[in-house]
Formats: C-alpha cells, sequence, structure tokens
C-alpha cells in the first residue's frame, strides 16, 4: 500500500508538478507511488481530477482522428510476445512486401475524405535499412503534400534516419515503451528497453514529435503499469502523443489467453496518463473493438482526446467509421 493519502495528490499537488517540468530536466516528477495513489482514488474522484486537468488544457469535446495504415506486414524477425506480425508466431499474417507508392496515396486520400486529419503508416520491422527507407521518404513527403500530418512507426532508428525522416517532413514517430522496465523482458527478448530509449532520443534530437506509449491487459500488475505511466511522464520532455493499447488477443502469440483486464481499469489509466501528462494528447487506441461504447466514452470523459479511425489498426480490426461518426454525434464530440 502507498503511504501517501490520497489527499495528497490534489489539484496543487499536480500544478507543483507541472511548475518542476518546465524549470528542470532533470526532476522526477512523479514517483511510482503517487501515480499508484491517483490509482487508488475512487473512481469517480480520478475521473473528476482527470477532466479538470484536461479542461485546463485542452477542448473537451474535442478528439484528433488518425488513421493507420500497414504499410509493410508481416515476417518481422522480433518476438514482441504481443505482436501477430512476428515470423516466429503463427497467427495467418502473411509476409507482405512494402506497400507500392500510389497505394499508400490512395488509403491516405479516403482517410482524408473520411476526415482523419493525420495518417499513420506502420512496418514491421525491427529498424528500416536504408534501401527501405528511401521508398517511405518518398510516401511521407507525398502524403504531407495532401495535407494530412505525418506519422510513421518502423521501428528502431539508426544515426542519421531520423533526420532524413524530418527531412521528407515527418510530424511524428510512434515508437512504444511497451511496459515497465520490470516486465519488458518478459514479453520481449530481441531488443532492450534502452535501445527503445535511444531511438526516442534520436526523434527527439531530429525535433519530430514523439508518440510513445504502450500496452496494458498484458498480464502485468497495477504497481507495473504505474511504472510505465512514471517512464513516460517523467521524460525529459513527455511525449506529444500517448497512445495507451489494450491488449487485443491473437491466437498463435505468447500473450493469447491472458487473462482480461477489467476495462474500468483500463479508464483508470487513461485518466491517470490524462493527470500525469496535462499536455499530451492521450490516445485510446488498439483494443475499441472490444470496449462497449459506454467505456470509450468514459475514456473520453478520463482525458483521452485522440483516436484510431478506419476499419483496420495493422493487421488487427477497429470499429467500423460509421460506427465512430455515429458514436461522436451522440456524445457532442467533433474530430480534429
Ligand atoms: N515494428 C515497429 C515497432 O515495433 O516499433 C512498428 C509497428 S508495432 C506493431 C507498433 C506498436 O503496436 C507496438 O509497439 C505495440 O505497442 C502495438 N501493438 C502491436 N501488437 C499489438 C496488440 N496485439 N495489441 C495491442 N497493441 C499492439
Ligand atoms: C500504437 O500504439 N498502436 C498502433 C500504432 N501505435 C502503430 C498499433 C496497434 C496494433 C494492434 C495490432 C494489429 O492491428 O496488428
Ligand atoms: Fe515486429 Fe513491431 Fe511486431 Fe515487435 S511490435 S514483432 S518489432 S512488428
Amino acid at each position: 500500500m502507498s503511504e501517501l493519502s490520497t489527499s495528497e495528490i490534489d489539484l496543487s499537488q499536480l500544478k507543483r508538478n507541472q511548475h518542476e517540468h518546465h524549470c528542470s530536466e532533470s526532476v522526477e516528477r512523479w514517483t511510482i507511488e503517487q501515480i499508484e495513489a491517483l490509482y487508488a482514488l475512487p473512481f469517480n474522484d480520478l475521473l473528476f481530477q482527470a477532466q479538470t486537468v484536461h479542461r485546463n488544457h485542452f477542448d473537451a469535446n474535442a478528439v484528433q482522428v488518425s488513421t493507420l495504415l500497414s504499410i509493410k506486414t508481416g515476417g518481422c524477425s522480433e518476438d514482441c510476445g504481443y505482436c501477430p506480425q512476428a515470423a516466429r508466431y503463427h497467427t495467418g499474417v502473411e509476409n507482405e512486401p512494402l506497400m507500392a507508392l500510389d497505394d499508400v496515396l490512395q488509403a491516405a486520400r479516403e482517410a482524408k475524405a473520411n476526415g482523419a486529419s493525420r495518417f499513420c503508416m506502420g512496418a514491421a520491422w525491427r529498424s528500416p535499412k536504408q534501401k527501405d527507407l528511401e521508398p517511405v521518404l518518398k510516401m511521407i513527403a507525398e502524403v504531407k503534400s495532401l495535407g494530412l500530418e505525418t506519422c510513421a512507426t518502423l521501428g528502431m532508428l539508426k544515426q542519421g534516419q531520423a533526420e532524413q525522416l524530418k527531412q521528407a517532413g515527418l510530424d511524428y514517430y510512434n515508437h512504444n515503451l511497451d511496459t515497465a522496465p520490470e516486465m519488458y523482458g518478459d514479453i520481449i527478448s530481441t531488443r532492450t528497453y534502452q535501445d527503445r530509449l535511444e531511438t526516442l532520443d534520436s526523434v527527439r534530437e531530429a525535433d519530430i514529435n514523439v508518440c510513445c506509449g504502450g500496452i496494458i491487459g498484458m498480464g502485468e500488475s497495477r504497481s507495473q503499469r504505474a511504472g510505465l505511466i512514471a517512464q513516460l511522464a517523467n521524460m525529459s520532455r513527455p511525449p506529444e502523443s500517448v497512445p495507451i493499447n489494450l491488449l487485443t488477443q491473437v491466437e498463435g502469440t505468447p500473450l493469447y489467453g491472458t487473462d482480461e483486464l477489467d476495462l474500468f481499469e483500463f479508464v483508470r489509466t487513461i485518466a491517470v496518463a490524462r493527470i500525469t501528462m496535462p499536455t499530451s494528447y492521450v490516445r485510446l487506441s488498439a483494443g475499441r473493438q472490444s470496449m462497449h461504447e459506454g467505456i470509450q466514452a468514459l475514456c473520453f470523459l478520463a482525458g483521452a482526446n485522440s483516436i484510431f479511425y478506419g476499419e483496420k489498426l495493422l493487421t488487427t480490426g477497429n470499429p467500423e467509421a460509421d460506427a465512430d461518426r455515429q458514436l461522436f454525434a451522440k456524445l457532442g464530440i467533433h474530430p480534429i
């Protein structure tokens, strides 16, 4: 049990934390104990705090809308225990070549016509080879010229690659920490937490916005969920975009069959991310297909203000665009 009483995690504490954030690069803004104390609040108190923080920084009825496209699917050499695209697991996902530029642009035009403001291109690579990066740079430049924000998630970056992506017009790079440091080795063995932090540093140094979050529902403890949030919130600059994914269990992956997370715990995680990262967009990411509209509405109340929009994530399903339009209309949410 945490020794902090919940009254210590009040809004004045939050304000102090935010102040420190602007004054120092090295302050540990959030301890795991403080984050656990947020998790332990009565649900309504937690949501009230999160919504209050949210309203101080954002339009409470605006949700950013991104569309994902898997530009290179399957056949990945890594062993991420959640991922249907790892070649070593038998999930039915085939190894496909990099998509042709015209097909990517067609998908981007459709995403824009459907109301997306950002187009995220994902590739099942450990790290892009230079010969693979060249055509992706072209895709980024062309997608950008359609008037969309661009995002890419291509794995670890080597020296100089982030700069090339920036030059091509990349607005955001997605690279997730996925879980708390002490849980990480149980999920992935083919690259380290430190590798991930180094890629994130290169992205920052190249002046590309950072999109970084994780997955919950992988069998972690609440304290480990708090550990992931602490890693993100204590970055010298927290990520501009924080995707919170609920594990989508895919048959054939090692994490298939993990006990399902209580969805109120998912909502709590969104609220805790919102409170600890007040100026970041918090994205309600994978897993929406297994969430009733009521749970999604609670996530928006808890401060989620971004979603993936369109029938598919990378290889798994996402709610129909029509269903999302209706949900937004019912909640009076406008897409941005
Ligand atoms: N290969 C690159 C990498 O790993 O950085 C980019 C694509 S990878 C699929 C992007 C992220 O998707 C992962 O870091 C993970 O957080 C998320 N993801 C993958 N499979 C998932 C699943 N089954 N459920 C939830 N999130 C998942
Ligand atoms: C992120 O955090 N979630 C997205 C995106 N970044 C690339 C991916 C979710 C993938 C879900 C499993 C799949 O569709 O393959
Ligand atoms: Fe490969 Fe990325 Fe999937 Fe890991 S998450 S197996 S690196 S595609």
